[in-house]
């Protein structure tokens, strides 16, 4: 049933542009479909929010939400594409440059924040009560540009023009207390709509303002300054996201952000809970509301909750603590040490003292109950939420929640046995493994047009869409036609990239080539550099032998470093230098090339992965907790070439040993034989690795005379007083991930055979749809049930 847009699209536009539609911009045409959307949904918005606030229900706090760009999602859930590509074309505008106007939503890092993107898909494809609760940050992740080999950073003012997604609603603002100021607290909804449902969930940013508009008395007195200075400190709040993934920062703005946006939706909560459930009834909290916090970012929210319902409430120790042990599951998406949250008491003591006594009592009685089960002295100090003049945040998550669970079957085990060890002896009920997932809506159906109709002629209807598992029937025995269609659809969609890359950057890519694809944030556990030494040894290998016939192959990077991560900004320059040394070798065209994607984000990804052909997931052994990358790959048929590490090992188990390429030492191997690793043995004995790591330091490549490379070098190689040489193992694992590479390019010649191979990927990723895992946690931890409107 088609609908003619084209009037209500043009009142739209008009009434943003001020203009005629026909002179209005892609921009402004962008703006004005986005607001007509949200006419269009607004009603069942309303009647979702209605519908929930009388159920039980899940709130999921999370620091970061990786939205990414939200009209084709609506448009389509909505059934509304081919609508409003014809209303678009009345005015002579393009659906694709309409939609490629739109800013990334980047309010997130990377993994996490991503994964709590397509948790909110899932759950309001799934009619699941789940609000979504963070912070709108004016400045989401920086941008990138890569000037001379380096990485640049700039702001990202993601909706400084305007963004009609994001409707303030100014009858629902809280007020959030530090010692120090008052600040207002104002919510953003983003609507969240499902697919093959009417139910529109809910993404509520809060937005810090200043309690007045303006300090009058300074103004008057002419000091304009002062008038502004205080207003500027509050909106300091959420001006920007910290680019800070896995390295924890103790900065102070931080854990106000963290207060500001837990206490605002705690608040909120209490509200509403108290309109349909009555103040009286507060004990019982817990029966209606999940609270998941998503990593330890939000955990301030469980003293906070404990001082709204004691001070505010009334309510005694024992029934705030009751309602909050019943209420927070706890969600752990790293074993970096660097990554654990620990604040000085003292900031704790100066920003919010009352937080601080109630923080205190929690570590009381956790000390006085552990000393009565008969725990040691030494053991429930180091356990204790404080110790040692710091406020352990996980520590404190462990001990209130009801629920703990890690990303992936492997993690989850590794938290067991090691990071959370004590408190999985003493609560070993609470532990459990929540393996992450991905919405097929957006990384399959809408990024990969050409492959969702291949799956809709060969499973005979779109079911798939909802229910990923059915494909798992069609794995075995494709035809001949559904390979040769498998082989057609990579071929475009890589054309489709190179045509995207040319536009963004100017750079050129064959598109009869592999594309073997590392994009995710740079850190060096995830080991971007194995990848890029392997380049080097290959280029050296055709340099030596120019007849060698080689597969010709597209390796393409993209990864932001935190900007105060000097060793991931110096890889970056360094595979940079690489791909300029490749680039400026006329021996490798047609051989090899070497991309580096500026400004890496979800768009981005949405045109590189239905293109690859090999998905890089090769971190150390133990150290990537799951990584989600890796099963949008898989959806989108491409293979994974990786390590027995995080989520890789469960695609492993499901598509087979055949149909992914795994290498290097496991986290057992790596345990054993740990303490007589010698990298610098490694780099005089491994075919091709002193060739490759000398360009480090002979001149080779040049690192803008930072001294960068001659550091990589010796990390890797040597180590210095105060860290140990290669401790992720670069050059241990090299020799396996040469071979197993090299047999992976040798097996693309056989075209039939890789294809199926990428079909059985694409068929059995059923389980790492992120719908299987919020049924999970819904079932599980939140014990929801479906409400459909
Ligand atoms: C406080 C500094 C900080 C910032 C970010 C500490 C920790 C983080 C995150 C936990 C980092 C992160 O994004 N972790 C990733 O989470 C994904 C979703 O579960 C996993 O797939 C990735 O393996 C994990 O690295």
């Amino acid at each position: 049933m088609s609908t003619d847009l084209t009037q209500p699209l043009g009142s739209f536009v008009r009434s943003v542009s001020g203009k005629a539609a026909r002179h209005s911009t892609p921009e402004e045409f962008w703006v004005g479909l986005s607001g007509l959307v949200v006419d269009k949904l607004a009603n069942a918005w309303d009647a979702t929010s209605a519908a929930y606030s009388t159920q039980r229900q899940t709130a999921y706090l999370s620091a970061e939400f990786l939205m990414g760009r939200a009209l084709l999602n609506n448009l389509t859930n909505l059934g509304m594409v081919d609508d409003a590509r014809e209303a678009l074309s009345a005015y002579g505008q393009d659906l694709t440059d309409v939609l490629e106007a739109e800013h990334d939503a980047a309010l997130g890092n990377g993994g996490l924040g991503r994964l709590a993107a397509c948790f909110l898909d899932s759950a309001a494809t799934l009619n699941l009560p789940v609000t979504g609760y963070g912070i709108l940050y004016r400045y989401g992740l920086f941008k990138q540009s890569i000037e001379d080999g380096f990485q640049k950073e700039s702001p990202d003012p993601w909706m400084e023009y305007e963004y009609p997604f994001a409707i303030r609603r100014e009858d629902e603002a809280e007020l959030v207390t530090f010692a120090d100021m008052q600040v207002r607290a104002v919510p953003y909804d983003m609507p969240i709509t499902g697919y093959g449902t009417h139910n529109v969930n809910t993404l509520r940013l809060w937005k810090a303002e200043p309690m007045e508009e303006f300090d009058y008395d300074a103004f008057n007195s002419q000091r304009f300054t002062d008038a502004i200075v205080g207003r500027e400190r509050v909106k300091d709040l959420c001006r920007v996201l910290y680019p800070n993934d896995t390295t924890y920062e103790g900065k102070v703005l931080r854990v106000r952000q963290q207060y500001f946006f837990t206490s605002a939706s705690l608040q909120n909560m209490i509200r509403t809970f108290i309109a349909v459930h009555g103040a009286e009834n507060l004990k019982d909290f817990g029966a209606w509301y999940a609270i998941q916090l998503n990593d330890t970012h939000p955990v301030i929210a469980i003293p906070e909750l404990l001082r709204l319902l004691m001070d505010d409430y009334g309510l005694s120790w024992d029934d705030a603590w009751g309602v909050v042990t019943h209420t927070f599951a706890y969600t752990n998406h790293t074993v970096l040490a660097e990554a654990l949250e620990k604040w000085e008491v003292s900031i704790f003591q100066r920003l919010f003292p009352r937080i601080w006594d109630i923080v205190q009592e929690i570590d009381r009685r956790f000390r006085e109950e552990m000393g009565q089960a008969g725990y040691d002295g030494g053991k429930i100090n180091y356990m204790a939420p404080v110790h040692d003049g710091l406020i352990h945040m996980a520590w404190i998550a462990c001990y209130a929640a009801f629920s703990i669970n890690g990303v992936a079957s492997i993690h989850t085990e590794i938290i067991k046995r090691e990071t959370l060890h004590d408190w999985y002896e003493v609560w070993p009920h609470k532990f459990n493994n929540k393996t992450n997932g991905v919405t097929p809506r957006r990384w399959l159906n809408s990024c990969n047009p050409r492959l969702a109709e291949l799956l809709t002629d060969v499973t005979g209807s779109d079911e798939w869409v909802t229910k990923l598992d059915v494909l798992q029937d069609f794995a075995q025995n494709p035809s001949d036609d559904t390979l040769a269609r498998l082989i057609d659809i990579k071929q475009q969609n890589k054309e489709d990239f190179a045509a995207w890359l040319k536009r963004h950057q100017g750079t050129d890519i064959p598109t009869d080539a592999i594309f073997d694809v590392h994009i995710k944030r740079l850190h060096e556990y995830k080991r971007q550099l194995l990848n890029i030494l392997y380049v080097l040894d290959l280029y050296f290998r055709i340099k030596e032998d120019p007849s060698l016939q080689v597969p010709p192959r597209v390796v393409i990077f993209g990864a932001k470093a935190a900007p105060g991560y000097k060793r991931a900004k110096a890889i970056i320059k360094f595979i940079n230098e690489v791909a300029r040394l490749v680039d400026e070798d006329p021996d490798m065209d047609g051989k090899l090339k070497v991309v580096f994607i500026q400004n890496y984000n979800v768009s981005p990804a949405e045109h590189i992965i239905p293109a690859a052909d090999i998905s890089e997931q090769v971190s150390t052994a133990g150290k990537e907790a799951s990584g989600t990358s890796n099963m949008k790959f898989m959806m989108n048929g491409a293979l994974t070439l990786g390590t027995l590490d995080g989520a890789n090992i469960e695609i492993c188990d499901a598509v087979g040993k055949d149909n992914a390429y795994i290498f290097g030492a496991t986290v057992e191997e790596l345990e054993a034989g740990a303490r007589d690793y010698h990298p610098r043995d490694a780099y005089e004995t491994v075919p091709g690795l002193k060739r490759a790591l000398n360009c480090l330091v002979d001149g080779t490549l040049n690192d803008g005379g930072t001294g960068d490379f001659y550091d990589l070098f010796a990390s890797l190689v040597d180590g210095s007083t105060w860290e140990a040489a290669d401790v992720y193992y670069v050059l241990g694992d090299f020799a396996d991930y040469r071979r197993v590479r090299d047999a992976m390019a040798e097996d693309y010649g056989d075209r039939m055979q890789w294809a199926r191979k990428c079909w059985v990927n694409i068929c059995m990723s059923g389980r790492f749809s992120s719908d299987r895992t919020i049924e999970d946690y819904a079932t599980e931890i939140w014990k929801l049930r479906p409400t459909a409107i």
